[in-house]
């Protein structure tokens, strides 16, 4: 007898990520792409806000904000966190054509500073994400598995804030590639290894990795980042709810996400001497 097909809890419970999930069509991830690099284009020479939009592309671009709150990527977070749920960070990340920028294998709860493992991440190709263009892998069943030993490395190759990746042998054969198309998305455990490869395309890799938390969890050190209400109810008040945007690349929402960038810079290099 043919064994029942298993449902998206328990692939995600087994596994640690879900991958690929459709969420927009082509002509949609397209739109919201071209709205992201239409914003690049009017920040451009302009370093510090083009970085703030990177980190905060929910909270500067109204399309982003709808995107936080689509309905099929809160269905897919439900399925792991439940009804409440809160965006914790919408970052982008983007890997330039031909880029030799690579993602270290890491575990994404090491240094968030947040007290529990009720995350998740939705990470939405707004490109072809494809093993040639640096795609995420990810080691089934390692989230299974509390957090491991890292190490910083500060590689400028790296993506990650920290050049941070396991200390632990981690072996090639074990990962399983997740290409997703423009539009989808992958879902992945905040204690799940991953990693991903340079970008030997012709065009951007682009990626936004929505961190889904519920609203119980809390910044270990007291401070209250600020996250969207994206879906039920916060009866903790852990954080600062963002509004909606006021506006797109409104100068009282930048100056939110600087805020909010400081805030986050000091939980990220916590106990760093060399930044
Ligand atoms: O975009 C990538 O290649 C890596 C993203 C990542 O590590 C994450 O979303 O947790």
């Amino acid at each position: 007898m043919k064994d029942a097909p298993q449902s998206f809890a328990d692939r995600y419970a087994e596994a640690g990520f879900v991958a690929p999930i459709d969420i927009l069509d082509a002509a949609d991830a397209r739109a919201l792409r071209d709205d992201y690099e239409a914003a690049e284009t009017e920040l451009e020479g302009d370093a510090e806000r083009l970085g703030l939009l990177k980190s905060y592309p929910d909270r500067l671009l109204p399309s982003f904000d709808a995107i936080i709150r689509h309905p099929a990527l809160i269905a897919a977070a439900s399925e792991a966190l439940g009804p409440d749920l809160m965006v914790w960070s919408g970052a982008l990340f983007i890997k330039e054509p031909q880029s030799e920028k690579i993602v270290s294998w890491h575990q994404d709860l090491t240094y968030w500073g947040l007290d529990d493992a009720e995350e998740t991440t939705l990470w939405l190709a707004l490109s072809h994400a494809s093993e040639q263009s640096g795609c995420m892998s990810f080691v089934p069943g390692s989230h299974k598995q509390r957090i491991v030993p890292h190490r910083d490395t500060f590689d400028a190759r790296n993506l990650l804030s920290r050049g941070q990746e396991i200390a632990v042998e981690v072996r090639d054969d074990e990962a399983v590639a997740a290409p997703l198309r423009a539009g989808q998305a992958s879902m992945h455990h905040g204690h799940l290894f991953h990693a991903s490869g340079p970008n030997r395309t012709d065009d951007r890799r682009i990626g936004a990795a929505i961190r889904f938390i519920k609203p119980a969890m809390r910044q270990q050190n007291g401070a209250k980042s600020l996250v969207t209400l994206v879906a039920g109810r916060d009866d903790y008040g852990h954080f600062t709810l963002a509004d909606r945007p006021r506006g797109r690349l409104h100068p009282e929402d930048f100056a939110l996400c600087r805020e909010d960038a400081a805030r986050r810079h000091e939980i990220l290099f916590e106990g760093v001497t060399q930044a």
